[in-house]
């Protein structure tokens, strides 16, 4: 059963730093103008994380509101915060971000080693965001960086209960150093993985870095949906830059359209995540 794609553009996230990727988007403006061109390529989705006046990640709450208010006034994009941020943060400010009123919100399965770092989520947090999702109408992305992930969010669905909507999307994040590997074969064991999750669970996989391109592959050929971005990888090519999230969401939906599975719009991405 094969359906369109639903691309998700992650353009910013928390790691990369501008003096050193100039082209990342870390203003508001840049953010909008980013967005408005990846809606235009196909993109349904953005994830995102946002930057301060010196462009380091930061949860501020006025500014994440401000954030979803002009990506809802200038898009028609389903804007998905983060509720990871940065590995420093807080898990206090990082409940908070649903404050902001997202559609969607990030929601990640497990705790791991992330590079030299580690990105703490203790159950009981995953619990607290899962559950007040759920109170507040807001839609989860599960975010799976290794399989025993999937295997927590098996446990939190069976206490908790299913998330606002009723669908399961779960997100793989392959290749940090410190999950599963950005492979097909791992692709493939996550994905024999989702028949122990409800029925119709959907996925999209990323692969960070190099692994951006097996994993597009592998997810298409799955049937899974695809998250491409400048949060994943900051290379296009061996020795080339990314030039601009556009060039990542123009690649991925050309993938899309050569496996016949073309870009879902905004309203059919609506549709497949019960929002
Ligand atoms: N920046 C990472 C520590 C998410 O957005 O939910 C966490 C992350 C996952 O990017
Ligand atoms: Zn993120």
């Amino acid at each position: 059963m094969s359906t369109g794609t639903l691309i998700t553009v992650a353009p910013t996230g928390a790691e990369s730093a501008k003096a050193e990727v100039p082209a990342l988007p870390v203003t508001l403006d840049e953010l909008l103008l980013t967005a408005k061109e990846c809606e235009a390529l196909g993109a349904a989705v953005i994830h995102v994380h946002i930057r301060d006046d010196e462009a380091r990640p930061t949860l501020d709450q006025g500014r994440l509101r401000d954030t979803v208010a002009a990506l809802r006034e200038n898009t028609d994009l389903i804007v998905q915060l983060s509720s990871g941020g940065a590995v420093t943060d807080p898990e206090s400010a990082r409940l908070a971000v649903l404050d902001a009123g997202p559609d969607m919100a990030s929601c990640t399965m497990g705790t791991l080693n992330f590079g030299d770092d580690v990105f703490l989520n203790r159950w009981e947090f995953i619990v607290d965001l899962h559950t007040r999702m759920q109170e507040r109408g807001i839609v989860p992305e599960y975010e799976i960086f290794d399989l025993g992930h999937l295997t927590a969010l098996q446990r939190l669905l069976g206490k908790y209960g299913l998330p606002h909507g009723g669908h399961v999307h779960v997100d793989f994040v392959m290749g940090v150093p410190g999950g599963m590997p950005g492979t097909t074969q791992a692709l493939v064991a996550a994905h024999q993985a989702l028949r122990d999750l409800p029925e119709g669970t959907t996925f999209s996989a990323t692969g960070i870095g190099r692994s951006t391109i097996p994993v597009l592959l592998a997810s298409l050929s799955a049937g899974g949906h695809l998250r491409v971005g400048m949060e994943d990888t900051v290379t296009y090519a061996k020795g080339q830059p990314v030039e601009s999230n556009m060039q990542l969401v123009a690649r991925a939906v050309g993938f899309a359209q050569l496996a016949q599975r073309p870009p879902l719009t905004t309203a059919e991405a609506r549709t497949l995540l019960g929002l």
